[in-house]
């Protein structure tokens, strides 16, 4: 496939995506007017909502999640897809009709803090947010982007890392993104998890989002959890891995949804000197913050 020039791929890309509020939406599956009735969206207490920046975990997240709130689930009685199981408020597109749905109500979002609904702000709902170093979410970012079948051709590495660094792609800065629900926590109900912490040890990481949720569950069912949500057995669980989703949605001829699922690829994908790149605007933009970010992780000593 051919790589596209700078130029050629903007003029691929605002005909694809359109910008709306600062950030970028897929056209195909939203509009400005989904997006404005969110904030009034009704809120019920025990509403749980998945808020991720993309390619940082979410849909091994909705699954932990499913897998806690829904025991059919978990004894394999119920053939639900995730997706319709934690729906996504800006992309909803099964149409699943969100007011008729039993409580506890799990939604998932990529919208930065200020698109939410507004009543999570009054700490109605609880919010899990879970972000992921940004040099892997380049990286996977890029591989999804190119998996995309609205776009004709693939996209160039190099340019890819200047239109994520710059907020120039779907969902916005990844920069904005973490730092405005950081800074912004004491408003809402919300449980900060990574995607590294949960590689690193993913039971400890479900225990917390019991403990969040309010939930309490055996032993035996916190073990069905980790086991069905690790990385080979949601990859071989059709239901699990978006396995489902046409290829007029995802291309699966070009990859797979779950590509590698590990910390620190972005060794494998930047050069040095890309990678200091990064560092140094990481540093400008992250630097005040607190944060504390897992580049690496030996794997063998994972979960
Ligand atoms: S999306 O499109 O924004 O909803 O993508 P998202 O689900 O947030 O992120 C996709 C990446 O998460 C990886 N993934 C996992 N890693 C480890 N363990 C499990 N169980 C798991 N499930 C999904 C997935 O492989 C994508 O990362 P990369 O680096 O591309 O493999």
């Amino acid at each position: 496939m051919a790589t596209m020039d700078r130029d050629a791929l903007y003029e691929e890309l605002n005909a694809t995506y359109f910008k709306y509020k600062g950030i970028y939406f897929e056209t195909e599956f939203t509009s400005p007017e989904v997006i404005d009735a969110i904030e009034h969206m009704e809120i019920r207490h025990g509403d749980v909502f998945l808020v991720t920046y993309p390619k940082s975990g979410t849909v091994w997240t909705q699954q932990i999640l499913s897998l806690i709130l829904n025991e059919g689930h978990r004894n394999g009685a119920e053939q639900i897809t995730n997706i319709e199981r934690a729906p996504w408020i800006e992309y909803n597109i099964y149409n699943v009709d969100f007011k008729s749905r039993p409580s506890p109500r799990l939604f998932s979002s990529h919208l930065p803090y200020y698109l939410l609904p507004k009543d999570l702000r009054f700490r109605m709902g609880k919010i899990i947010y879970v972000s992921r170093n940004p040099k892997d979410v380049l990286v996977s970012f890029y591989h999804f982007y190119n998996m995309n079948p609205r776009l004709k051709c693939k996209i160039d590495w190099e340019i890819f890392i200047d239109l994520f660094i710059s907020g120039k792609v779907l969902s916005g800065s990844w920069f904005d993104h973490v730092r405005g629900l950081y800074t912004h926590k004491e408003d809402f109900d919300i449980l900060f998890l990574t995607y590294e912490d949960m590689k690193k040890d993913l039971r400890s990481n479900v225990l917390k989002i019991c403990k969040f949720l309010d939930i309490s569950l055996d032993d035996k069912a916190i073990d069905i959890v980790v086991e069905k949500a690790t990385f080979k057995n949601m990859k071989d669980d059709s239901l699990a891995n978006y396995e489902f989703i046409p290829n007029e949605l995802l291309d699966k001829n070009k990859g797979t949804f779950l590509r590698k699922g590990i910390v620190g690829d972005w060794k494998n994908t930047m050069t040095v000197a890309q990678s200091e790149m990064f560092d140094k605007v990481f540093k400008e933009k992250m630097g005040d913050l607190p944060m504390k970010i897992m580049w690496e992780l030996n794997e063998e000593t994972a979960s």
